[in-house]
């Protein structure tokens, strides 16, 4: 009787280590990358490619260090956000992409280009 109970607790604590350790991690990496700062110099974003998941809030921190008007402003279509870029200065955006899909962010003129990849 007490081998089962010693069997049954040894399975339960196993049971508890793995949920523990790799079925809560996915939990973890959607706040890890809520954070993203993006340069926009030379005609391009850095990065230009941005990955998050749906229905994540994401923060991201533009700083602008392009002098030309093209640059001055950042535009996310599908997400309904449009944003003054002050030169050198940082500018927060907080966009939330509810569905998976592509979401490009652009400059007025479409010169600037970036995708926010959501899976
Ligand atoms: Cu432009």
């Amino acid at each position: 009787m007490t081998t089962v109970l010693v069997n049954v607790g040894g399975a339960v604590a196993i049971a508890l280590i793995v949920w523990w350790f790799w079925l809560t991690r996915p939990a973890a990496r959607r706040v890890e990358n809520a954070v993203i700062d993006v340069l926009v110099a030379d005609g391009v974003y850095t990065p230009a490619r941005i990955e998050t998941v749906a229905g994540q809030p994401l923060l991201l921190r533009f700083l602008r260090k392009d002098p030309s008007p093209c640059a001055e402003r950042v535009i996310f279509d599908e997400l309904g956000v449009s944003a003054e870029l002050p030169l050198n200065q940082t500018r927060e955006l907080r966009v939330t992409p509810p569905r998976p899909g592509d979401y490009l962010f652009t400059c007025q003129m479409r010169m600037y280009r970036g995708t926010l990849v959501v899976k």
